[in-house]
């Protein structure tokens, strides 16, 4: 379709190029039938863009380049609409659409007249005008009678044509409709907006008119609007057909999209009818719509009944229950995830919306509450679309009463009472009572008992759903006291509660083939692996390489859950948030007691060892220091610290004097001073200080036979050129086997080198970086040396 023909001539290039793009928008937008993939259409837009810069005199304002949006403009200019624009009266009852359609048979003296049916879209109403078949303005309805030349902002609207199709349009042609925002563009422009602390959308509506009425149209072409038509007003040069609803086909023919729920329907009964039919669709479309509109299809029958007012006597929309309401904000609670996610709610005084009754709306998270300001008593408005949750979209703030309160989160879980922490950068804030908040029982329990962790072999969340709900388990150490009865009485109760008893059980037959197993994987995991047993507990942030390194750096559970945090992250990919969220996760006393649960419960770590002997370079005192985060701080300033005479214990008791002294720049000393001043980070420090000691004590006392104390250990190895004793993967083993990690290239950190003959550019990379250099023979003696 990209047609391969001879070159043309730029200008029928871009000609063809129009077209094929203009095709291409209205297959997707208008037929919702696409036909180009959305790569190719990429491809044609840029060469496109490529051809219009390349010849400026090509430049056309109905090209679909002009999309991106024009230069902003100072203010909007006045546009008098050469035919009014007119607006909806509103029913609101079964009944006012009987009198509605009652007044039209009666005037005009015909029974059960057509309606031309359609969904009234809640956004914005425009009118675009058309000359010889290309877009010159477009307007807001403004009073109906005058409206704002928004034409360039319209332009970078998608499904506006720029250009209409076929030929047998008028030649002058104004369009009405409206300009909305789809539902999904909207929850994503705010999921977005919340996620940079930015301004939220309060609706699509909303969203709609404020960025129609931009005047950057670059800011309207990064918003994602919509139209849909539903009306002409002025149309010079050709007659139309005799319906509103072939109307709209020929709009449909020329390129304008029209709703594809829109129809007919006969009488007043035909029109309720549709009102039902929309109304349970309203909540899957994927835009927003307020009600239905019913129009006289009949243009003659529209001319002879005219208007009263701004309003046609000819046309109603019909409302569906409002999706906004005002109500009253009677508390802030917060809502615990299954994920430890903790969400603030509003508790509203009940309120109708959108056909249901809310008493509880999402306030999302800390940030959107300081961003809304919502407090408790304030009036709001709630708003309800879709199947979305209802959430708070603002406050009301002349209805504020006197003596309010900012809100703020919790510092401890409602639920178990858990501190709540909230790390920096995230928007989330979590109760970090894992393995014994109850909002986190199955979640828990599921990650723990699952294959890579614990590896309890058939026990499903759906199980652990109904162990959880029935009370049987509290927390995962309560799995390994179950028996076979508990099982069988579980399933019983289970069976009761969803009315599924099967008839075996009804005669006094019971299965416990089932129940023996689960026992059976039960027991069988209780024999485990420290890595294992660390991710089973589900700390936030630790999986199973991260398990792994503590587990092979420190060797014992005993000696990971008493250690302050900082400690943590001597272990090479253990960052500061992840020590962290394992501190927290060890702080609480819940978490604790069910490690021992576990452990008196008959789980037993089979590869508990010594710490790893690496640990004792981790543990240098600067190193421990610079680990504890504190501002300005580094290793090389937290050397200078420990560099006196009194060693790392200076850090506890040192005064700016001292600082002074041992040449600490007045920023980093004011820092650190800053920071030991509060309590809870002096208690940290010491608790860190004393832990290392006690843990270099325990290392001073393992001999150098330790097997974690290999001749390699922490060095990166690189082998290059051809060894004349062994293999390169002979050489490789032997040297793992010391300790040493193999790599494929060298980086700085790379420990050093074995050359053998004819190395190449790993070799002259080594002398580049300055990196030790090791023959073959130094090697030889190194593996003989070790046997
Ligand atoms: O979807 C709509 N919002 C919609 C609005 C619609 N489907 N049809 C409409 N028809 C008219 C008349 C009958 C006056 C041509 C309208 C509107 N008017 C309208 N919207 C805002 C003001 C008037």
């Amino acid at each position: 379709m990209t047609a391969h023909t001879p070159p043309a001539s730029p200008a029928a290039r871009v000609a063809e190029l129009r077209e094929l793009i203009d095709d291409a928008n209205y297959r997707y937008h208008v037929l919702d039938d696409p036909a180009i993939a959305d790569i190719e259409y990429d491809r044609l837009m840029r060469e496109l863009e490529a051809l219009e810069t390349a010849h400026p005199e090509l430049a056309d304002p109905a090209s679909p380049t002009a999309r991106v949006g024009a230069a902003p403009s100072r203010e909007f200019a006045e546009v008098r609409h050469a035919i009014r624009m007119l607006s909806l009266a509103n029913a609101f009852s079964d009944e006012e659409v009987a009198e509605f359609v009652r007044r039209i048979e009666e005037q005009l003296d015909i029974r059960e007249p057509s309606f031309a049916v359609e969904p009234k879209f809640d956004g914005l109403a425009i009118s675009l005008r058309y000359e010889d078949g290309r877009f010159v303005q477009g307007a807001t309805r403004g009073d109906g009678e005058t409206g704002e030349d928004v034409t360039a902002n319209l332009r970078t609207v998608k499904t506006v044509p720029l250009r209409l199709r076929g030929d047998d349009w008028p030649h002058v042609l104004e369009v009405r409709g409206e300009i909305y925002m789809p539902r999904a563009a909207f929850e994503a422009w705010n999921e977005k907006a919340r996620a940079a602390g930015g301004k939220v959308l309060a609706n699509p509506r909303n969203g709609a008119a404020g960025s129609l009425r931009q005047l950057d149209p670059r800011i309207t072409a990064a918003r994602p609007l919509a139209f849909y038509a539903y009306a002409v007003g002025v149309v010079e040069g050709v007659d139309l057909p005799p319906l509103h609803s072939q109307v709209m086909q020929r709009l449909r023919d020329w390129g304008f999209p029209v709703a594809e729920l829109a129809g007919t329907a006969r009488g007043a009964q035909g029109c309720l009818d549709y009102y039902r039919r929309i109304g349970a669709e309203r909540d899957a479309l994927p835009f927003d719509i307020d009600g239905v509109v019913y129009k006289l299809d009949d243009l003659a029958g529209q001319r002879e009944l005219g208007s009263v007012g701004r309003t046609p006597r000819w046309a109603i929309a019909h409302k569906f229950p409002a999706q906004e309401q005002q109500t009253r904000v009677e508390a802030i609670i917060v809502n615990i995830g299954r994920t430890g996610a903790a969400t603030p709610a509003a508790v509203l005084v009940p309120v109708h919306v959108g056909g249901v009754t809310v008493t509880n709306a999402t306030l999302h998270n800390a940030d959107q509450v300081a961003r809304l300001d919502v407090r408790i008593g304030d009036t709001v408005i709630v708003r309800r679309a879709g199947d979305v949750i209802p959430e708070v979209v603002r406050v009301v703030p002349e209805l504020r009463p006197d003596g309010t309160q900012p809100w703020g989160m919790p510092t401890h879980c409602p639920i178990c009472g858990s501190e709540i922490v909230r790390e920096e950068g995230e928007v989330v804030a979590r109760c970090s009572g894992e393995l014994v908040c109850p909002a986190q029982r199955v979640q828990s329990i599921f990650h723990f008992a699952s294959r890579r962790a614990m590896d309890i072999e058939g026990l499903g969340e759906r199980l652990i759903d109904d162990l959880v709900a029935l009370g049987f388990v509290k927390s995962p150490a309560d799995l390994y006291a179950l028996t076979v009865a508990d099982f069988v009485e579980m399933r019983r109760q289970a069976d009761e509660r969803d009315g599924t008893t099967p008839e075996s059980v009804k005669a006094g037959k019971v299965a416990t083939k089932w129940a023996d197993n689960l026992v059976e994987a039960i027991d069988r995991s209780r024999v485990t692996t420290l890595d294992r047993f660390l991710h089973a507990l589900g700390i936030e942030h630790v999986g199973e390489s991260t398990a792994k390194a503590l587990a092979t750096w420190f060797g014992s559970l005993e000696c990971i859950r008493h250690l302050p945090w900082p400690l943590l992250t001597v272990v090479p990919d253990i960052g500061g948030e992840v020590a962290r969220a394992i501190g927290h996760f060890l702080e609480q006393e819940g978490n604790q007691r069910v490690i021992d649960a576990l452990l008196a419960g008959g789980v037993r770590i089979e590869d508990t060892h010594a710490p790893s002997t690496k640990l004792r370079a981790r543990l240098a005192p600067a190193i421990v220091l610079a680990a504890l985060g504190i501002p300005k701080l580094t290793e090389k300033r937290a050397a200078q610290l420990v560099a006196g005479p009194d060693g790392a214990a200076a850090a506890t008791s040192i005064d700016a004097e001292g600082l002074a002294t041992l040449g600490m720049p007045e920023a980093v000393a004011s820092a650190f001073l800053e920071w030991r001043a509060q309590p809870a980070h002096r208690g940290l420090l010491k608790r860190t200080l004393v832990a290392t000691q006690a843990l270099l004590d325990e290392l001073a006392t393992l001999d150098g036979g330790d097997n974690s104390c290999l001749p390699l250990d922490g060095r990166t190895v690189v082998l290059t050129g051809t060894l004349s004793s062994l293999s390169r993967d002979e050489a490789k083993e032997r040297l793992e086997r010391l300790g040493a990690k193999v790599a494929g290239s060298v980086s700085k950190k790379t420990s050093f080198v074995v050359a053998g003959e004819e190395a190449g550019s790993k070799l002259a990379k080594a002398h580049e970086l300055g990196i030790e250099i090791w023959d073959e023979a130094r090697l030889q003696a190194l593996l003989d040396g070790n046997r």
